[in-house]
């Protein structure tokens, strides 16, 4: 006979997180890939903190997720997130990666697919975050496509992100997009937003203008049956954006820089974003951490509007 028990995915959740869902709160997940191969030291351990600080303020649960110990945590304790954000050799984790390293007691961050995974476990149907993986420039050649496309297309969660980084073939990103019926859902603009920058110079495909429309939208692909989820692509606030054509210069120096040290699969995202995040004397870093945060709130008002629904 198959023990159950043996066979439950191995949760653990924080106090803060357990108690939201035996409330059934709201609640948003949180990645932690950001925090441990997207910023530099303290300012990821500060970002992450005021990650959580702006979901709680709309009301909702935060839960940031990560590997350790052979569980996956859903939600950390202070001392825990701080572990993380200053740990050396963290695993990047992705769907391919997870159960191999949770079989072994590997410590792991999870990317936009791996939370997207935890977050179905654990019940939570949010997760807010800075900017999803893509189709990669040159992936005619390089196969390079983020595997959080294809979650996207699996699991049903509302990703809320500041579209796509600009890093990426933007265009190839929503093609794909559109073939594995993802919908990509700019929030109050027409224009698709770039991570650093407010316009892309792409329309979205959709566009809603308030939360409880987007949560409205998520409950009726449960009602169709349909699999995976929707990406909610929210600008950066205005005062913090890098227009796109000051942002070109620095992407194209730091994917010439990638491409020169052979840089490959899992290791070029971190690279780009830490080559940027130099080349623009942190000011790549501030805007990241302003549009992080500004998903986190707005993660937090689709998660509350979803606890309204009949
Ligand atoms: N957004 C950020 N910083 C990051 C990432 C997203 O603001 O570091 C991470 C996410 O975890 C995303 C990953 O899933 O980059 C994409 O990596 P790849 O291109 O290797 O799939
Ligand atoms: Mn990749």
């Amino acid at each position: 006979m198959i023990d159950r028990a043996r066979l439950a995915p191995p949760l653990t959740f924080s106090a803060e997180a357990a108690t939201g869902i035996a409330r059934a709160a709201p609640m948003v997940a949180l990645e932690s890939t950001i925090i441990t191969h997207g910023m530099p030291y303290p300012a990821n351990l500060e970002t992450a903190r005021a990650v959580e600080a702006e979901v709680r303020a709309t009301g909702a649960v935060p839960a940031t997720m990560a590997v350790m110990g052979g569980r996956i945590h859903v939600g950390l304790e202070p001392d825990e997130l701080e572990a993380l954000a200053m740990a050396r050799d963290v695993a990047k984790l992705s769907r391919a990666d997870l159960a191999v390293a949770l079989a072994m007691g590997w410590t792991g961050a999870t990317t936009v697919a791996a939370t997207m995974i935890c977050a179905d476990l654990a019940g939570i149907e949010v997760f807010a975050t800075g900017g999803i993986g893509g189709v990669h420039r040159g992936a005619e050649r390089s196969f390079d496509i983020s595997a959080d496309l294809e979650e996207l297309a699996r699991t049903a969660v509302t990703v809320v992100a500041s579209g796509a980084k600009a890093i990426l073939d933007l265009p190839k990103t929503l093609e794909l997009l559109e073939t594995k019926g993802v919908p990509v859902i700019a929030y109050r603009q027409d224009a698709l937003p770039a991570f650093w920058s407010r316009d892309a110079g792409l329309r979205a495909p959709l566009r809603l203008d308030t939360a409880a429309e987007i949560a409205a939208a998520h409950r009726t692909r449960a009602r169709l049956g349909l699999e995976g989820g929707q990406l909610v692509a929210n600008p950066i606030p205005a005062a913090a954006e890098i227009p796109t054509a000051e942002m070109a210069p620095h992407i194209e120096a730091a994917l010439a820089e990638a491409e020169a040290a052979g840089i490959a699969a899992k290791a070029v995202t971190p690279f780009l974003l830490a080559h940027i995040g130099a080349r623009t004397g942190g000011a790549a870093l501030a805007a990241n951490i302003a549009l992080v945060r500004n998903n986190a709130r707005l993660g937090g008002e689709i998660a509350v509007a979803l606890a309204a629904l009949p």
